[in-house]
């Protein structure tokens, strides 16, 4: 069953990669130019590159000597994230603490690698040397049979999206996911990147969105309402003319990489309150224009249906005993 699946998989992306490439040689009517063809989107939203997924490179290996989570090897978690928020104790959170300042600390390195013409690829590639090199597991390979280390969702990518040789451009926006699993804990961070001048439109999408995951979290603390958070940033993406793209939620985190609460990031009246020891992400995907998101044949990539850009940014926090702590600074 499960070869099965992924030699259709394997067909299906070979397909989309064959699509693209003979769209570029057609184009370009010279084989040896083997660069893919880039719609470039001129409206309202703004000046950029629509993006495709291109040519993924191989499955790396992790050394045998990194601790890996129960998915490591068969794709599948052994067991899922638990169903009600869990209550973690001081040695725990004394991991969480860990893994959380490894994962934003290596965030915090990608902003030096971005640069026009480098692939989402050769980050990858680095950010998985930096995860094994400090002894930690990068938390998305094999998951659910991710391919990668890392999530790198460029312009209107959305989430999720696989590092691939696309060179970035000039102008491109991308979101970069870093997740490291260190002593048996995950810690759970992404960030917003500019590749060289980015327009006014993707610069203010990407102010928006950080302004909504700031306010989300200061809003957190003993016995506030889960559902706040959403009711706080679509509150403030709708009054700067951003929609709140509904499919992605965040998410409860610790020896497990999902498990409860689910994080709404819309406006909602869903039930829970937030209590001391709880550590959960918060990671609103804001969008110029609709909020509906298709599921490429990869399995993975999500991008918006009109192709507007989208932005994300996350942090993992704990719920302290009169605030939260922002994990992942
Ligand atoms: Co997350």
């Amino acid at each position: 069953m499960h070869l099965t699946g992924s030699v259709i998989q394997t067909t299906r992306y070979f397909k989309t990669y064959l699509l693209n490439f003979l769209k570029t040689a057609s184009k370009a009517g010279d084989m040896k130019i083997f660069r893919f063809v880039h719609t470039y989107n001129n409206n309202s939203f703004g000046k950029y590159a629509i993006v495709r997924p291109w040519l993924v490179s191989e499955k790396v290996v992790v050394p045998a000597y990194i601790p890996q989570p129960s998915y490591g090897k068969s794709s599948i978690p052994e067991r899922d994230g638990p169903v009600t928020p869990e209550i973690k104790d001081e040695s725990q959170i004394e991991c969480m603490r860990q893994s959380c300042k490894l994962a934003s600390h290596i965030l915090h390195q990608v902003d030096a690698l971005i640069k026009p013409g480098i692939t989402t690829d050769f980050l990858d590639k680095q950010v998985h040397d930096m995860i094994i090199g400090n002894g930690a597991y990068p938390s998305p390979l094999n998951y659910h049979g991710f391919p990668k280390s890392i999530c790198t969702s460029v312009n209107n990518v959305a989430c999720h999206g696989i590092p691939d040789s696309r060179p970035l451009q000039e102008g491109d926006i991308l979101n970069v996911d870093v997740t490291v699993y260190l002593n048996g804990y995950h810690g759970d961070c992404s960030a917003m990147f500019q590749v060289g001048e980015v327009d006014l439109e993707g610069k203010q999408l990407i102010t928006i969105t950080e302004l909504c995951l700031k306010s989300a979290i200061e809003i957190c603390k003993p016995n506030q309402h889960f559902c706040n958070i959403g009711n706080v940033i679509e509150d403030i993406a709708n009054k700067h003319n951003f929609n709140v793209i509904p499919a992605f939620v965040g998410h409860g985190i610790g020896t497990y990489f999902h498990g409860a609460p689910d994080i709404f990031h819309f406006a909602n009246d869903y039930s829970g309150r937030m209590k001391p020891g709880m550590t959960f992400t918060i990671e609103p995907v804001l969008s110029q224009g609709m909020t509906q998101i298709e599921i490429l044949e990869d399995g993975w990539t999500a991008c918006t249906v009109d192709n507007s850009r989208t932005a994300q940014i996350e942090h993992t926090v704990l719920i302290t005993d009169d605030g939260c702590e922002i994990l992942t600074l």
